[in-house]
């Protein structure tokens, strides 16, 4: 049966393994092992022997940020490893190795990603990061096209659907705390007081932005146009100078696309914003906003070209049938109709982005991009300038035609 492993238990199971006791090295007396989790949810361990590391992830039956009181099924470790088993194919060495996986202990071994640290840790430090728009377009690109309609049959499709819908608990942590909570009275938000006591109520009065938000909710609920990773924020992708991993997709589901696109996007400016607060000489500060700004541009083009080519080159699903669009006609018709979904597509993310900046400085889970700037006044004002542009991205969306729009915006609200 299902019991938590700390570290005596956690050792003693891993000792029953051979491939891995023998991949770790050494007597298992002699491993060492840390719990490193860092994130709301399960506890995380480094486990380190004479010959190797590896990551185990345990989840734990409830919300670990909050405690028992707060039950969560431990089918997400399931739904994990499925997401987790199917970006390996689709997006290879962007991902980590998958080890072992038990369902009834709700637990996974990974290979160990070192020298990797989590990308919002590099980003607070103000870090560069050169391969980064290659490998997570990429991924975003491979694992949204490959789950869609576009790529897949019909049947394939709504089999794939019904492999996730059991993460429903998950969905509705989302469905809760990004789309509901920071708009309204809830137990669980916090907000930099005193300074953001007057935004937090006007969020609340702010029947325009209630609209747009609870359109986001829907589309979140009932679009399911692609396999999500569902939790994309930098807090769920390592890196180093030349790797990028997507780790812990525990949120995964059929959701629309524009979810997991604007969650980088909003992460990204989120670091932007925050960076005002951060000691950093003003050539780092320069530096890293420029660079940090044009991410969020490349991220958009990039994902945008790979996911086009891939669109022409490999469409084999149901949706756009190639018998309707025949000949030379037919082409120019398709490629009209390719460049309006992009359009379609690139608005979610505006939307989503900005629902993803609203939840961190209003809702239960922060992010510590904002929370490790210790001067609440000066935290509170890079917060206020990030929601000040979240709120025009979610209720003038359509003025956002294109990303250089998102980034000019962001320059203007960092300066207000
Ligand atoms: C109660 S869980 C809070 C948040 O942590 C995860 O990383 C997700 O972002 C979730 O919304
Ligand atoms: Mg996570």
């Amino acid at each position: 049966g299902y019991r938590i492993l700390h570290e005596a238990a956690l050792r003693d199971y891993l000792a029953g393994l051979p491939d891995l006791a023998a991949a770790l090295g050494g007597q298992p007396a002699a491993w060492s092992i840390t719990e490193v989790g860092d994130g709301n949810l399960n506890l995380v361990f480094i486990v380190k022997g004479a010959r190797g590391g590896i990551a185990v992830k345990q989840a734990l039956p409830y919300v670990r940020l909050v405690g028992e009181s707060w039950p969560l099924p431990l089918s997400r470790a399931h739904y994990e490893y499925l997401a987790l088993s199917r970006q390996a194919e689709l997006a290879p060495g962007l991902v980590p190795a998958l080890l072992h996986h038990n369902e009834v202990l709700a637990l996974t071994v990974m290979e160990l990603l070192q020298p990797h640290i989590i990308m919002r840790k590099g980003l607070i430090a103000a870090t560069h990061y050169p391969r980064f728009v290659e490998d997570i377009t990429t991924f975003m690109a491979r694992t949204l096209f490959f789950t869609s309609d576009l790529a897949l049959a019909a049947a394939d499709k709504k089999e794939a659907i019904a492999a996730f819908a059991g993460n429903h608990a998950l969905c509705k942590i989302t469905e809760d705390l990004i789309f509901t909570d920071p708009y309204r009275v809830a137990e669980q938000n916090r907000w930099t007081a005193p300074y953001l006591d007057a935004l937090a109520a006007s969020l609340r009065e702010d029947m325009e932005l209630h609209v747009a938000i609870s359109r986001l909710k829907l589309k979140f609920m009932a679009s399911p146009e692609a396999l999500l990773h569902g939790d994309l924020h930098t807090g769920s992708i390592m890196v180093t100078d030349s790797e990028t991993r997507v780790i812990d997709p525990e949120f995964a589901f059929y959701g629309p696309m524009g979810f997991d696109v604007g969650a980088v996007i909003a992460n990204l400016l989120m670091a932007y914003f925050a960076s005002a607060g951060h000691e950093r000489t003003p050539g780092e500060r320069r530096s890293f906003e420029v660079w940090v700004l044009e991410t969020v541009e490349r991220v958009w083009s990039e994902f945008e070209r790979k996911f086009l080519e891939l669109w022409r080159t490999e469409a084999a699903g149901d949706a756009y049938p190639a018998t309707l669009f025949v000949g030379e006609k037919g082409a120019v018709w398709l490629e009209a109709e390719r460049q309006a979904y992009m359009q379609r597509l690139f608005a979610d993310t505006v939307g989503f982005a900005a629902a993803k900046i609203i939840r961190r400085i209003f809702g239960l889970a922060h992010n510590i991009d904002f929370e490790l700037i210790e001067d609440p006044q000066r935290r509170a004002i890079s917060e206020a300038r990030a929601v000040r542009l979240a709120r025009a991205m979610m209720v003038e969306t359509g003025t956002f035609r294109t990303i250089a729009d998102v980034t000019g915006a962001a320059r203007k609200f960092r300066d207000w």
